[in-house]
């Protein structure tokens, strides 16, 4: 039991450290571009296949929803760190309103990051109804972001 525990102390330490990025995490501005970039792939390769799922391109499978809405709970939490100051600048499609209205900014960051996080939890429920239900508005809160925010 008291072995139980420990383990689970570690697994939820690791799981509030693991996501604490923040601008000192980068020694350059374009290792926070490219980080940023990397987040948002990894974003949509776990995002697609619950699209998918959602709107019956393929077949429905609670195991794999699950395993894609674990990983997107946590790097959902990540790409912000990435847009600190000087990293508007080199190989990226980030709009300058980023760094100018960036409360608005950083309001429709936490939007898309809040409907991950129910979207993870519709994907881990085992009911293709919730994940269905979830998926829409998160992937509205994706492409506010993007029409707002990003250049084609
Ligand atoms: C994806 C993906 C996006 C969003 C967006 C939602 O799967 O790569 O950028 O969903 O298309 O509207």
């Amino acid at each position: 039991m008291k072995n139980a525990l420990r383990v689970l102390a570690v697994c939820v330490a690791a799981a509030v450290t693991i996501p604490s990025v923040s601008a000192q995490s980068f020694q350059k501005p374009e290792d926070a571009i490219k980080y940023r970039k990397a987040a948002f792939t990894v974003l949509a390769a776990h995002f697609g296949p619950l699209g998918a799922m959602a709107n019956n391109r393929i077949p429905y499978n609670a195991q794999q929803a699950a395993e894609h809405g674990a990983i997107l709970e946590v790097v959902a939490r990540t790409p912000w760190a990435g847009f600190g100051a000087g990293t508007n600048q080199g190989d990226t499609r980030a709009k300058p309103e980023i760094w100018t209205e960036q409360a608005k900014f950083k309001d429709a960051g936490d939007k898309m990051q809040a409907e991950m996080m129910k979207l993870a939890a519709a994907a881990k429920s085992g009911s293709v109804e919730q994940l269905r239900a979830a998926f829409g508005p998160t992937a509205a809160t994706c492409k506010a972001c993007h029409d707002n925010y990003r250049r084609d």
